[in-house]
């Protein structure tokens, strides 16, 4: 099924939100959305709320004041979308994870099967234990949240993320998949879908420190598959993992792959990131309709500083990576990842009461976009060697030093669609300026003689 360009703008615009979330752009009231919005290259039939229970309101004031909606984008460009691509193959930065470098060897280890209680050999473990899921699905039935306290990891026993599969209800009941509340815990090699709340839930405020989440697939959840809340959580890791909505399975807007509040010194990097495009309904999965924008694929802010994030590729999302959002960020790094997206949208990178941020050698290819790299209400940021498909935009309130950046990127500037490598030839080619927090590629090779514009460093081999 194919749709008219009109059709795909007005749905590309339908990112409606109503009065009661403090707008600043002068738009007016929720525009109308056709019954199925065009995303993915494929129809995407909204799912009915009607048999869903209401919730009430939600009270994250300033989460809500802060996803203000967006200006109309401009009439977007729509290439062809090609056929969704599956997650690219591990790069040298994500080996198994008792061979990584964020193995945490424990003193004890618990082997649990589907059918035992492994919810109360994960609430119930010390600190020092291991708790290994056999291959199988684990139920969450009535569940609302598995508890995680200090000192313990919780893994598939097999490796293999797409054999031990967490799986909740649904968009029904209110539900937080594992929820991290001390220190050192590591959850690794499983599958969570199907959570209305959060895959995984890090409570800061609770003591969840210095969390570690390596080779996870999240798919099909309601709002932020990763969601922290305040607490001045310091040193977690999220790495590895594949993040994302199934065709058709996203519903509403209130949505991240990411969503960190208080960060202190995460990373976060090297994970698959696709189809985080909401509904454009401004829903909260099935409430509050006509609040919400389709948020960011990673949201880093309230007052977080010194994020790491590199070498990740976010696909088909509306919007790609935020730090601060009117709520603060400070310093951090945005290096090697590469953003692509064919169908209208918002910012690849948009640093918002953010201050000293490095964003080099990025590779943001959008389709209909208003600005890979958007910047507002901050200052000192650097700026360099991204491979952009328009130019840095300031809105307003906004300094920033820039060199070797390309801003007039298309696609046939790499290789093959949906992938960083550069063209043969490319222009970016040694078109970059030294940048000392970026020594190496998207894929670990070195950043030799001049730095090459974008995530890749084109080998000689190519
Ligand atoms: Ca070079
Ligand atoms: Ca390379």
């Amino acid at each position: 099924m194919r749709f008219s360009k009109s059709c795909i703008l007005i749905a590309a615009l339908g990112a409606g939100c109503s009065e009661k979330v403090g707008r600043d752009d002068g738009a007016s009231a929720l525009r109308s959305v056709p019954d199925q919005v065009v995303a993915l290259g494929k129809a995407q039939p909204r799912l009915s709320g009607a048999a869903l229970p209401a919730l009430k309101p939600s009270a994250r004031l300033l989460e809500e004041a802060a996803r203000r909606p967006r200006p109309a984008p401009q009439e977007p460009e729509v290439p062809e979308t090609p056929e969704a691509p599956e997650a690219p193959e591990p790069a040298e930065f994500c080996p198994p994870y008792v061979e990584s470098p964020l193995f945490r060897q424990r003193d004890r280890q618990v082997v649990v099967g589907p059918g035992d209680d492994w919810v109360g050999a994960i609430q119930n473990a010390r600190t020092g234990t291991e708790v290994l899921l056999r291959d199988g699905e684990y139920r969450l039935g009535r569940v609302r949240r598995v508890q995680v306290g200090s000192g313990v990891t919780v893994r598939g026993q097999s490796g293999d993320r797409e054999r031990v599969v967490v799986r909740g209800e649904g968009y029904g009941p209110e539900a937080e998949g594992f929820y991290i509340t001390g220190r050192d815990v590591t959850i690794a090699d499983l599958s969570v879908t199907r959570v209305r709340s959060f895959a995984i839930s890090i409570k800061g405020e609770l003591g969840a420190q210095a969390p570690h989440l390596y080779n996870l697939h999240l798919t099909d959840t309601g709002k932020q598959h990763i969601k922290m809340s305040p607490g001045e959580s310091r040193d977690g890791v999220i790495a590895c993992s594949s993040i994302g909505y199934s065709p058709g399975a996203v519903s509403g807007d209130y949505i991240d792959a990411i969503d960190l509040h208080n960060a202190i010194d995460w990373v976060i990097r090297d994970n698959y990131i696709y189809n985080i495009t909401g509904e454009h309904n401004g829903c909260n999965v099935d409430t509050d309709c006509g609040t919400y924008v389709s948020g960011p694929a990673i949201l880093v802010w309230n007052h977080s500083r010194g994020t790491i994030i590199e070498r990740n590729t976010i696909v088909d999302s509306y919007r790609a990576i935020a730090l601060g959002l009117g709520n603060h960020h400070e310093g951090g790094i945005v290096r090697n990842n590469f953003i692509w997206r064919t169908e209208g949208g918002d910012s690849g990178v948009e640093l918002r009461t953010a201050n000293n941020a490095v964003v080099a050698n990025n590779t943001i290819i959008h389709g209909g976009n208003r600005g890979p790299i958007e910047v507002s209400r901050g200052h000192g940021h650097r700026i360099y060697n991204n491979l952009l498909s328009a130019p840095i935009r300031d809105r307003g309130d906004a300094s920033w030093d820039e060199g070797g950046n390309i801003t007039d990127a298309t696609v046939d500037d790499l290789a093959a669609p949906r992938e960083p490598y550069l063209a043969p030839g490319s222009r970016a080619v040694e078109a970059g300026v030294p940048v000392a927090e970026v020594e190496t590629d998207f894929e670990g090779e070195p950043r030799s003689g001049r730095p090459d514009v974008g995530a890749d460093e084109a080998s000689a081999a190519r």
